[in-house]
């Protein structure tokens, strides 16, 4: 038994110093055998191996490398690498490089949920998405109660209310349906808004200004909430990540792709530029489908390489614990994780959430988070298989196009019935009421990043293969794109996958 496990640690030794003398010889430097061994000997796991030989590369100036070279550099990342313990339940601190990073959970519904499905809960939910999103019209238009016109009879008018309905008349027009807490009325959407009353999608909160006939209102405006044109492009120091649908455990994730991605990560791949923008990241968001779950759609299990939920958060885990750990990670779920369907989304339980490493902060779908006074929204993406089903323009190549709709609404499931669930709880905390300077979201597959009124819109691809279902349904994913905001603002595009 004694023997059999020395046999084992030797290998593992001899294994550690190969990889040790290849990395540093890979950087034009030979190493001595003692500097060797106190690499070996490394215990402290705050500490990463790979930033710290390359660390010692580019601050040795001899031929070969040596213990006291690396001693040197290992106390100078000691007394920068000591993170600190949560500030609270929702701030998180790291001080490794030159700026320290704080990300701040500041809204979702984990925690909070209230919602039993009830009729009455359906009530309050859909009165608090109105009046948040008349709160928001209100600062544009000067609305009366739709159950006061038919009193009142004002030629002219300005109302605000959810659209119940529409429909193309004979004529060509389109007759909406609008509903307040007073009353109803049908407004009547003719020549250029016609387009506008074609693609509204029902449960959307909007304003009309249009002139009274019988008991119709003619429209000749139509406002959206929409989101002001924002011109404040953060200017920080430091790199976000954008990544969603890994699809842990999938026979189709692309595994080799990962790793490259998360080498990067480390500091291992790309010229001096690409290296330079790892050495800046500080925050990785994930937007959702972390794994690809279990009894998802019929005949899942003939796409999964694990078959059990707990050994594919198991792999996850495993995954992220190659991730440096200066780098906060941020796990939102999507449809595929261990939550409940329904939206809001909930971070997940304590079960799979323990299994991640330190570095990991588990949030809700959708989640507001604030990473250095950069507020970014993160949700999974599902309303937009509704989205881009109802308004034909649209299409699962260009995402943006569908994130452009959701901002212009200020509501993240605009469609109500389609195929994202709702849980009626009674704040409606899908309605987007405040500007994120970024909204970062996936589900489709698809990349995309774009600056929508000054708000970075971002949909970050995917790590897994087109699916057979996929196929089916002819959607062309285009996995291993990763959206990176790097210092001021700038966007890069980065691709780990051949052939997308
Ligand atoms: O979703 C990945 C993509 O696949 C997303 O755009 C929706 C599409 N998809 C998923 N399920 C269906 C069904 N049942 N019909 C049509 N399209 C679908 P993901 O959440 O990763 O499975
Ligand atoms: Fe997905
Ligand atoms: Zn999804």
């Amino acid at each position: 038994m004694n023997v059999e496990m020395n046999s084992e640690l030797k290998t593992e030794v001899n294994l550690n110093s190969r990889y040790i003398i290849s990395r540093f010889a890979e950087r034009g430097f030979n190493i001595h055998p003692d500097a060797v061994k106190v690499l070996e000997g490394l215990k402290d796991k705050d500490l990463d191996l790979n930033i710290l030989i390359d660390r010692v590369c580019r601050t040795h100036n001899g031929a070969v490398i040596t213990p006291d070279c690396i001693l040197n550099v290992i106390n100078l990342m000691r007394n920068k690498t000591q993170e600190s313990k949560p500030l609270s339940s929702g701030t998180y601190v790291t001080s490794e490089t030159s700026e320290r990073i704080e990300v701040k959970v500041e809204k979702d519904i984990t925690g909070n949920s209230s919602c039993e499905g009830g009729i009455e809960d359906f009530v309050l939910h859909f009165n608090s998405r109105f009046e948040k999103l008349s709160r928001i019209l209100k600062r544009r238009v000067k609305p009366i109660p739709i159950g006061s016109l038919s009193r009142i009879k004002p030629n002219e008018a300005e109302i605000i209310g959810i659209v119940c309905e529409v429909r193309e008349t004979s004529s060509g027009n389109y007759l909406i349906e609008l509903e307040d807490k007073t009353g109803r009325i049908n407004v009547i959407a003719t020549g250029k808004l016609r387009e506008i009353a074609s693609e509204l999608l029902g449960e959307e909160v909007i304003a009309v200004s249009g002139i009274l006939k019988g008991r119709n209102m003619i429209a000749n405006r139509i406002v959206f909430p929409d989101i002001p044109q924002n011109g404040k492009r953060p200017n920080k120091d430091f790199a976000i990540v954008f990544t969603s649908d890994i699809h842990f455990g999938s026979n189709a994730f692309l595994e080799n792709s990962w790793n490259v991605f998360v080498r990067w990560l480390n500091c291992e791949v790309g010229n001096e530029y690409m290296r330079e923008l790892a050495e800046k990241v500080k925050c990785i968001l994930v937007a959702g489908d972390i794994v690809d779950g279990v009894g998802i759609y019929p005949e899942q299990d003939k796409e999964l390489r694990i078959i059990d939920i707990y050994g594919q958060y198991e792999e996850a885990a495993e995954h992220l614990e190659n991730i440096p750990k200066r780098i906060k990670i941020i796990l939102s779920p999507g449809n595929h994780d261990a939550v409940r369907q329904a939206e809001p989304q909930p971070s997940l339980p304590k079960e799979f959430a323990s299994l991640f490493p330190k570095n990991v902060i588990h949030v809700g779908n959708p989640a507001w988070v604030d990473v250095n006074g950069i507020k970014v929204l993160i949700y999974h993406g599902r309303s937009f298989d509704d989205i881009i089903m109802k308004i034909p323009r649209l299409d699962y190549s260009n995402p943006i196009g569908a994130i452009e709709e959701i901002l212009k609404r200020r509501h993240l499931v605009p469609i109500y019935g389609g195929r994202s669930p709702l849980a009626p709880e009674k704040e409606d905390l899908l309605v987007i009421d405040e500007v994120p300077d970024v909204i970062h979201t996936g589900h489709v597959h698809t990349y995309g990043a774009k600056y929508y009124k000054g708000v970075l819109a971002i949909n970050s691809s995917a790590w897994q293969a087109q699916t057979e279902f996929q196929k089916k349904v002819n959607l062309n994913p285009m996995p291993g794109n990763v959206p990176v905001y790097g210092p001021n603002g700038k966007i890069h595009r980065l691709r780990f996958y051949k052939g997308s």
